[in-house]
């Protein structure tokens, strides 16, 4: 079974990289262990410039929140741009632990990454994590539906692809920039943009809600707007309901519902479906190196990547590796006072696994809550079969994170 799968998929990589177009150069990227794996037979040309072994804290036994300090193999490799696709694939296709790649623009950037790893976390001014708005929160959360969720999942599904390169994937951009627009109904504290990225057309969508008392201070909620499917391209179905229209529907309901109440913020709030995530995190990565840049005081960052499948019996897993482990006892902390009925367990999904690992990078505290354990989640992402009906057609555990992104947007919000 493993043998026929690896072959299935070599044949696949091969047919990928013949079809891939001449203009291939050199690409820098960073991969974990999971990734660099698969180097061996996708690329086999990659070089390794260099290596460390960057800390992470795992769970210290399977989903308790218990934390043990671990290590994990970064890698700085050049491959061939050509190869990239074929890597995506493969680290996608894999049954066993999660985590991708991170794209850079030169192998200087990519050292600087790798440096960075190494580092411990800059102590940037860390907010208060008290739950105290409860008065807020509560009633806000019943105004929360699930039909809402499905029908922008559907809506963005509807999409042939929303591939970083492709006409529809632009389109996608245009589409989800004009809903959030609407949403905001010309508040003026309120502003809704298409952030345009160097490299390629898709831009990502930010909606800013600016802050009544500390406007300079910001949370950022977040999920990404691409989807991707073999022979990426521009005519593919991918339809991403799950990866990650879901995220973004989720995103969309907690807008919708904080608009409805005129929810005002005493610290600025953003929104933001990013760009390109499928293809080394590249859209939240030039972001947040512009946030960084900018020394702004980004307190907090939630990613919503993959809401709507339900796993396993436990609810909510949050992400122990490339993490805020104070930020992320604050998520289930959360979760405990607003929706108590639920279990929440502890998971790790090695590095770049999604977009929260670029803010990580950067030195903002992050936090990943997902659908499903790691040997558990959606297998049919990256496919066209990625469709609301591998998770029966209902928004229902996409509503837990609504409800949770909301408790977090508020409380983090509003100090
Ligand atoms: C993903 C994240 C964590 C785990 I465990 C499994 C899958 C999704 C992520 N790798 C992705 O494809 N995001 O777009
Ligand atoms: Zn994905």
């Amino acid at each position: 079974m493993h043998i026929i799968r690896r072959a299935a998929l070599a044949a696949a990589a091969a047919l990928i990289g013949a079809a891939a177009p001449s203009h291939a150069g050199p690409a820098y990227i960073t991969v974990g262990e999971a990734a660099h794996a698969l180097l061996a037979e996708v690329a086999p040309q990659a070089r390794e410039h260099s290596g460390a072994d960057v800390p992470v804290m795992l769970p210290a036994a399977r989903g308790s929140r218990a934390l043990a300090a671990g290590r994990e193999r970064v890698r700085v490799v050049e491959i061939d741009e050509a190869r990239l696709p074929a890597l995506s694939q493969a680290v996608h296709e894999r049954l066993h632990r999660c985590g991708g790649f991170v794209h850079h623009d030169s192998l200087a950037e990519a050292l600087a990454t790798l440096h960075r790893l190494q580092q411990p976390a800059a102590a940037a001014a860390t907010p208060s994590y008290a739950i105290d708005d409860s008065s807020t929160v509560t009633p806000l959360l019943a105004q929360m539906q699930d039909s809402q969720i499905l029908a922008t999942i559907e809506r963005l599904s509807q999409f042939q692809n929303r591939y970083y390169t492709s006409s529809h994937g632009q389109a996608a951009s245009d589409w989800l920039a004009s809903t959030w627009r609407s949403l905001a109904g010309g508040r003026t504290d309120v502003q809704v943009t298409q952030v345009q990225h160097r490299g390629w057309p898709q831009k990502s969508v930010s909606l800013l809600i600016r802050g009544s008392v500390k406007p300079q201070e910001r949370i950022v909620l977040g999920g990404h707007l691409d989807s991707i499917a073999s022979p990426a391209g521009n005519e593919v179905r991918a339809p991403g309901a799950d990866d990650d229209a879901s995220g973004v529907a989720t995103l969309t309901e907690v807008i919708r519902v904080l608009m409805a109440a005129n929810f005002r913020p005493t610290r600025s709030v953003e929104f933001i479906a990013y760009a390109a995530e499928e293809v080394g995190l590249r859209g939240s990565a030039q972001i947040a190196a512009r946030y960084a840049r900018q020394k702004q005081a980004v307190l907090g960052v939630l990613q919503l990547d993959m809401t709507a499948y339900q796993g396993d019996a436990t609810d909510l897993w949050i992400f122990t590796d490339y993490t805020h482990a104070a930020q992320n006892q604050f998520v289930a902390d959360l979760a405990a006072q607003y929706l108590p009925e639920l279990t929440v367990g502890f998971d790790r999904c090695g590095y770049a696994c999604s977009d929260h690992a670029s803010w990580t990078q950067r030195g903002f505290a992050a936090s990943f809550p997902f659908e499903a354990s790691d040997a558990h989640y959606n297998k049919a992402i990256h496919t066209a079969a990625d469709t609301t009906a591998t998770f029966g057609n209902h928004a229902r555990h996409a509503l837990k994170f609504g409800k949770l992104a909301l408790s977090y947007a508020v409380e983090l919000g509003s100090d």
